[in-house]
């Protein structure tokens, strides 16, 4: 019954816009953050890996975390969920995940609201930024600019998300009929009171997740099942 009825109110969709998070690349064999088993948040403290601070307390242990999560994605292939998101250029693709399978998978114009692991960018914000291999990701060094270290081009905990990509995903969410929630906790913020926004500007929520989730609550239709499984059916256009 679900399925079907989500098929209908993407069906009857003028504009729909997707907001994703790690789960979404899950099936690719990328680590999630807060999944119970392999969730990288069980293994590693978030404010150590993933904030100024504990950039500023253990630089080159956050490094090779990142390399370490760069690895996985370079050996990493778009799954069936990114395909079938890229078939649909008419979806507007607003995620939180840095990785750039989306972007692999063929779709264009990604909003990515956390940033970008492929790239290094200054620390000090000088405005270097470099596009790194991530089969062979660099590890702690010095911007050119010689002010700080360069550090993965991502936002951390406690930082601000940039003004103008914050701004076109307000905008995508805000003027969407339908807003596809994919595999994401919903837990952080403000990208999850994106779900909200949506919300609250009329458009029907579709959540697809394996687990209930922040976004459960607020959901029209919630589509239990692994985004490979599950998006193929949903976003098939007969
Ligand atoms: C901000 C780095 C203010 C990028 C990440 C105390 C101190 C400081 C801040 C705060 C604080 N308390 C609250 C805050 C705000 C904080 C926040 O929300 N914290 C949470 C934890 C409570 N937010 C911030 O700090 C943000 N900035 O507020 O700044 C400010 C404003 C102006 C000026 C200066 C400052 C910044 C948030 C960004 C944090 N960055 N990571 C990186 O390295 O990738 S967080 C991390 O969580 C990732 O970015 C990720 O994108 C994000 C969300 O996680 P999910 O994608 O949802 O992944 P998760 O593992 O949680 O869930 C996976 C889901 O998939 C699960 O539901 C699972 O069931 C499902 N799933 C798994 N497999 C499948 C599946 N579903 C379907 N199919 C499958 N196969």
């Amino acid at each position: 019954m679900t399925i079907e009825a989500a098929g209908r109110l993407i069906a009857e969709a003028n504009t729909m816009t997707c907001f994703s998070g790690a789960g979404l690349s899950a099936p690719s064999g990328v680590g999630t953050f807060r999944d119970p088993v392999g969730g990288w948040w069980t293994k590693y403290d978030p404010m150590k890996m993933a904030s100024p601070e504990g950039f500023a307390e253990d630089p080159r242990l956050v490094m090779d975390w990142y390399a370490q999560r760069r690895h996985q994605i370079g050996n990493a292939e778009p799954n069936a969920a990114h395909r079938a998101l890229a078939a649909r250029m008419d979806i507007t693709q607003v995620t939180q995940n840095t990785d750039d399978l989306l972007q692999r998978a063929g779709c264009r114009n990604v909003i990515q609201v956390h940033g970008d692991i492929t790239a290094d960018r200054c620390h000090a914000n000088c405005g270097h930024v470099e596009t790194i291999d991530l089969l062979k990701p660099p590890g702690l060094r010095r911007c050119p600019c010689g002010q700080h270290a360069l550090r993965p081009d991502v936002v951390w905990f406690g930082e601000g998300l940039l003004p103008d990509i914050w701004n076109k995903a307000e905008a995508a969410c805000r003027q969407c009929d339908v807003l596809l929630v994919v595999g994401t906790g919903a837990e952080v913020y403000p990208a999850a009171g994106l779900i909200t926004l949506a919300r609250n500007h009329n458009s029907h929520i579709i959540v697809v997740n394996t687990n209930p989730s922040g976004a459960s609550e607020i959901a029209d239709i919630e589509l239990i099942g692994s985004v490979d499984d599950v998006l193929p059916a949903l976003l098939k256009s007969d």
